[in-house]
């Protein structure tokens, strides 16, 4: 199965598209939002205000996905998905099946694209605040998952610190 585990950057990736953990604004922020906006550049603000436009004049619904230029960087796209705000679901499982959402409608989105390769961050374990350990199982198994009905699809999971990888990769041993 093509699931690599990396950290760094994941806007040096050279891969097909990148996803960005957005919030509904569509229109930048903090964490690996405002990271991919500073490599990217004002390209994919532009396009964003144009989704808002005519797709989304409300906002990105959480757990949605959109695609935009990835202007400087070296990926082709940005795929901008919005996580789910942990306590703020109305319940645990509700949380997960939105952090489901966000990982597939991305994976889908990608395919749309024409992608054969795709780096995720780890969606809503920062500012959003989901546990690490939690989210970690949510996302192998959503990957896992779509990668068995799609062998050709290399997805690369990002991790900003050693200490994130390793949460993850403890957590996901054995799933
Ligand atoms: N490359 C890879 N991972 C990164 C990078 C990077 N350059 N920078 C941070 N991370 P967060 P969220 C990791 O907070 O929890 C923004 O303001 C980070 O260490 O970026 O989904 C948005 O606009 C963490 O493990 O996203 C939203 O308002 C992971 O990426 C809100 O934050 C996700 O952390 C979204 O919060």
């Amino acid at each position: 199965m093509a699931m690599d585990i990396k950290t760094g950057d994941i806007t040096q990736e050279h891969v097909c598209a990148i996803v960005n953990a957005a919030n509904s604004s569509c229109m930048g922020g903090g964490g690996v939002d405002g990271a991919i906006h500073r490599a990217g550049g004002p390209e994919i603000l532009e396009a964003c205000r144009e989704i808002r436009r005519s797709l989304y004049p409300e906002g990105l619904p959480t757990g949605r996905a959109v695609a935009t230029t990835a202007g400087k960087m070296p990926a082709k796209y940005v795929i901008h998905t919005v996580g789910p705000i942990w306590g703020r679901c109305g319940s645990e499982e509700r949380c997960d099946r939105l952090l489901v959402d966000a990982y597939r409608n991305s994976l889908q989105e990608a395919l749309r694209l024409g992608c054969d390769s795709v780096a995720f961050p780890a969606i809503s374990t920062g500012i959003y605040g989901f546990p690490p350990e939690r989210a970690a199982k949510v996302a192998y198994q959503t990957i896992r998952d779509f990668l068995k009905r799609h062998p050709e699809m290399e997805v690369v999971f990002v991790f900003h610190t050693e200490e994130s990888r390793r949460i993850f990769e403890e957590s996901i041993a054995g799933a």
